[in-house]
């Protein structure tokens, strides 16, 4: 890479991303550790994700009180959430606010995409280079980019002579958009449709929702928090937080021990309509064998089932929504306010996709086409002025290998990772030595609340940079024996559940057209992801190589 002198900064380390992850990160190693750290963002502020995230109705469906940072004390005394569950706004807010508290603004670089990184192996130092021109030269670069922020566009024929307004809900102009009066169509119903749907009926004349799978989802049950609920999360946060470091879903809550098959037919419906009460991710908590036994999930799904039917007046409709083709929560299951009863409404219709798939987009809609029973052809023309992709993300890895990121021997990560990711402990990619990737494949992220993931990931990158700079270690890498070592774990685990039978989920990448299909979370859970990192950290890295 050639680097203009006058336009390059020389730094202990390089955090990629200004979200939950890339703030915390810059907190451990500026100021508990005192080196030299720079933040690069995209973004013109804080917040990751929920910088890009304002679709209307776009709120977090981890509670409030654990969706936070949990490594002040007083921040956790300082901070009031207003809601169950925090809408996007008040989760930027909140960053803000931490920004601001550990005076971390002044070592952020906003409107800073990094587009490329190469490892120097005359130096040991990562080059990096930011779409501003600017380069930065770092001992160690640590990748914070979040796992759901490459907005996914589907190629549908006749996109480009679409003459309305088209919005992606992971790219919402921050200025809202009016969508009053506003014949409004919705292409997909992940945790994202099922959020937005809603909102946008209210507001809009008419919405076409576009379903090509359909989705359980469970009430959220969201509320403003009362003076007492709030005092009682603070009272409470260390438990909550002991809580939500022993358990394998970073959440506030334990999985309950019971196996749905060894419980009567009475009292595990019992169970299952006190969690539909309660709402809430929690369901999927209900037992402890939903995510290993297709048996005992059927249970949880059938009664998922039952309900969409009851909530949806329109038999048509309500068929449509609950044929689920997929085992609750082996896809991430959606929390929801009002979604099946959105479809009650008058201005809101539900097009089945599998019975009317989409041919084409048009200058002033959507057209579906469907073969009657005598084998001829229909065509429907549905009128837009708006399209609303939630479409979903390139997850996990699009963020990463978009970037052109080289380790040794000028080795491109996405060369490196043409079959699919592969990593050791899901931090460190072989032949690219001082680079972490926190919350990416590998390791627990998606499958968990996603702060307590990042805490442990942040914590045990930096202890592990305190461990090399205490010793006068300069480099870390993962041999590749340790890489097929924990490939062959990632493998194991997601083996023992559901989750990587279904094959069209973007665990699996299968959402993106020629991208490779590996499970990439780790779903041994965070409790183990943790007990086995530390294993590691205290037998000082050995099944990495330090120099
Ligand atoms: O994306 P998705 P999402 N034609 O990929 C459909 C997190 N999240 O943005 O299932 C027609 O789940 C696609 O259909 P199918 C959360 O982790 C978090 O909803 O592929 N339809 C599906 O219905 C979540 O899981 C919060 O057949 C097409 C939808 O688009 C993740 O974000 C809140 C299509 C995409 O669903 C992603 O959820 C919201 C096409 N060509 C979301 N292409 C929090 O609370 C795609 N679809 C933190």
């Amino acid at each position: 890479m050639n680097t203009p002198q006058s336009n390059l900064e020389i730094l202990d380390a390089v955090v990629i991303g200004a979200g939950f992850a890339g703030l915390y990160q810059l907190y451990c190693l500026r100021d508990q550790q005192e080196l030299k750290v720079k933040v690069l963002e995209a973004g013109s502020g804080v917040g990751g994700t929920w910088h890009w995230n304002r679709y209307p109705g776009a709120r977090c469906d981890s509670e409030s009180h654990v969706y936070c940072y949990t490594f002040s004390k007083e921040l956790t005394e300082h901070w009031n959430w207003s809601e169950r569950y925090p809408g996007a706004t008040e989760i930027v807010d909140y960053l803000n606010h931490v920004a601001d508290r550990f005076s971390l603004r002044s070592s952020i670089e906003f409107n800073s995409r990094v587009v490329a990184a190469q490892f120097e192996e005359g130096n040991g130092y990562w080059n990096i280079e930011v779409d501003t021109g600017q380069h930065y030269r770092a001992r160690f670069l640590i990748t914070a980019v979040g796992c759901l922020s490459s907005a996914n566009m589907p190629n549908i024929d006749g996109l480009d002579d679409f003459k309305g307004e088209c919005y992606h809900t992971g790219q919402w102009p921050h200025e809202g958009v009016q969508l009053e009066g506003k014949r409004v169509g919705q292409i997909g119903t992940g945790s994202t449709g099922i959020q937005v749907a809603p909102v946008i009926a209210q507001t809009a004349e008419h919405l076409t929702v576009f379903q090509r799978t359909a989705n359980y989802s469970v009430p959220a049950r969201n509320h403003a928090l009362s003076t007492q609920e709030r005092n009682n999360h603070k009272k409470n946060a260390a438990t909550t937080r002991d809580i939500s470091r022993s358990n394998g879903n970073g959440h506030g809550w334990h999985i309950n021990k019971q196996r749905a098959l060894d419980t009567l037919e009475e009292q595990r419906t019992a169970i299952y309509e006190k969690a539909w009460q309660t709402g809430g991710l929690k369901f999927r908590a209900s037992f402890s064998d939903l995510l290993s036994s297709n048996e005992a999930n059927s249970t949880a799904a059938e009664f998922l089932k039952v309900k969409i039917q009851q909530l949806v007046n329109n038999p048509a409709t309500a068929a449509s929504l609950s044929q689920i083709d997929h085992p609750y929560a082996a896809k991430r299951p959606p929390i929801d306010t009002h979604y099946f009863e959105t479809y009650n409404r008058d201005n809101v219709e539900l097009v089945d996709l599998r019975k009317t798939p989409i041919s084409m987009i048009t200058k002033d809609g959507v057209v579906c086409h469907s073969i009657d029973s005598q084998g001829l052809e229909h065509e429907t023309h549905h009128d837009l002025d708006v399209l609303v992709f939630a479409t979903g993300y390139d997850a996990i890895t699009g963020t990463l290998l978009r970037m052109d990121i080289r380790g040794r021997n000028n080795v491109k990560l996405s060369e490196a990772w043409s079959a699919g990711p592969r990593n050791h402990l899901g931090v460190q990619v072989a032949g690219f030595p001082n680079l972490f990737t926190i919350t990416g494949p590998g390791s627990p992220c998606v499958l968990t609340n996603m702060p307590a993931a990042i805490e442990q990931h942040v914590e045990w990158i930096s202890d592990c940079i305190a461990y090399l700079n205490d010793n006068n270690h300069t480099t870390i890498e993962s041999p590749e024996s340790s890489v097929e070592y924990w490939v062959t774990e990632v493998n194991k685990a997601a083996e023992e559940t559901l989750l990587p039978k279904v094959k069209h989920s973007w665990y699996l990448g299968a959402n993106i057209p020629g991208k490779p299909q590996v499970f990439m979370p780790y779903a041994g859970g965070l409790d183990t992801y943790r007990s086995i990192c530390d294993k590691e950290a205290n037998a000082g890295y050995k099944s990495f190589t330090i120099s």
